[in-house]
This record gives structure tokens, C-alpha cells and sequence, in this order.
């Protein structure tokens, strides 16, 4: 084999580090145990197939974490998804590749099938995003590009983890309606909304930054 052959991960990202991941995790775990003994919480548990009469709700329990933390860029599939070698190719891609990232977290969410951090990010990250990445999830409506950056925290029981960056896409064309009569709530972490079916948006009064590497994963 030629060593000039691309070997191609399955996505591109940043991954947090140790510290920043235990740091994160911390910080979803108490917006769940807030949700958790929220009576606005609790009246809606339906949504997440929960009796209304269920007294204790574990939402730790009803997400399951997938491995190392991290903000996917570009999902590759070893080469084989659309665009995949255009984006191996991009200067900024091998620039920044290894390199170490600050993120900014502003926001974390929740919904009946993911739970996730919104990740908001700085021009230079947004040279390694990829262009379609908006688009390709929403097919007509035009969003801002990073919209859709996020660190996936859990997954509901036989839910991908491809579906927590469309769900914040969900919740940003909502936000973006603008037009209806949400329910906020403030927490001592920041303002709480909920848009009705089960989606809880947490607006973080201080965002978190975490310390990542930009790479790709291979296994
Ligand atoms: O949580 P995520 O961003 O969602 O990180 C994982 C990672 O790639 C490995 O599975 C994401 N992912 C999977 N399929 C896709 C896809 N078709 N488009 C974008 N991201 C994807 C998944």
C-alpha cells in the first residue's frame, strides 16, 4: 500500500479532552435532575411516553451516553458520504487538523430522543465546517451556517446519534418562528423553554467553554 493512499475516518471533529468531557457531562446531568423535579416538567412527561402519574422521573436513566465527547464536523463514512474527499482536501481541514479548540457551549437540550449541547461557533471553527452541512439536514430552509453544531450527550433507546444535531435544527426554525407562546422558567443555570413536544431548550447564562482537539475518528 501506498502511504499517499487518504485513509479516511468515519467523522471528523472536535473531541473534547478528559477534563472538559467530565466537565460537560456535570453540566447536562444537573439540567436533567432540575427537568427531573420540574412540576412544568413533569405535566408534560407524556411526551416522553411517561405515565402522568409517575411521581419520579429519571431522565439519566432514560438517555444512554455514546462514547467520547465531541462536536462532529463533517461524517465521513471512510470516504464513502457525499463530499467526503472535497472536505479532506480543504486547506483549513489540514491546517487546523490536530490542532488544539476552544468551544463555547451556549445552550444544552432536550427532546424524547436526544439530549445534546448547542455549540456556538467562532469564524476560524467555521472554516472546518462543512458548507452543506444545514442544507443537507433541511433540505429548502436556508439557516445560518454551525447551526447545527452540537456535542451529542445521550440518546433515547434505539435513537442514532445523528438525530441530536436535527433536532437543535428544530429547534432553531422554532426559535426562528418566533411566534409562539413558549413556557421559559429561569434556573440558577439560565432561562428554560420549552416549544411542546417534549423539547426543552436551556439558554445558558454563562456558556461553558470546553478545551477539544480537531481530528478524525477511525475505529
Ligand atoms: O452525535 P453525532 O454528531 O452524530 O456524532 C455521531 C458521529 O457522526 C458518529 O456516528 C454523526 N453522524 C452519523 N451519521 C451522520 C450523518 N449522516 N450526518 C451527520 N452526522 C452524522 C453522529
Amino acid at each position: 500500500g501506498s502511504l499517499e493512499e487518504a485513509v479516511y475516518p468515519l467523522f471528523y471533529g472536535w473531541f473534547l479532552t478528559h477534563k472538559s468531557q467530565s466537565h460537560t457531562k456535570e453540566t447536562g446531568k444537573k439540567l436533567l435532575e432540575t427537568l427531573g423535579e420540574l412540576d412544568e416538567f413533569k405535566e408534560h412527561w407524556g411526551d416522553f411516553g411517561g405515565a402522568a402519574s409517575e411521581t419520579r422521573i429519571n431522565l439519566e436513566e432514560y438517555f444512554d451516553g455514546k462514547g467520547i465527547l465531541h462536536c462532529t464536523t463533517k461524517f465521513s463514512d471512510y470516504g464513502k458520504a457525499t463530499g467526503a474527499q472535497e472536505y479532506a482536501e480543504l486547506e483549513a481541514v489540514k491546517e487546523f487538523f490536530s490542532s488544539a479548540f476552544h468551544l463555547q457551549i451556549s445552550g444544552l437540550f432536550i427532546t424524547p430522543r436526544t439530549a445534546g449541547a448547542r455549540v456556538r461557533l467562532s469564524d476560524k471553527q467555521l472554516e472546518v465546517w462543512p458548507a452543506d452541512s444545514e442544507k443537507e439536514a433541511t433540505l429548502s430552509e436556508e439557516l445560518p451556517r454551525g447551526s447545527r453544531a452540537h456535542i451529542t450527550l445521550g440518546c433515547a433507546k434505539d435513537v442514532e446519534a445523528v438525530q441530536t444535531g436535527l433536532d437543535l435544527l428544530e429547534f432553531i426554525r422554532m426559535e426562528k418562528e418566533g411566534d409562539q407562546d413558549w413556557a421559559v422558567k429561569d434556573t440558577d443555570q439560565g432561562k428554560l423553554r420549552y416549544f411542546g413536544k417534549g423539547m426543552w431548550m436551556l439558554e445558558l447564562s454563562e456558556e461553558v467553554t470546553v478545551k477539544t482537539i480537531f481530528g478524525g475518528f477511525y475505529p
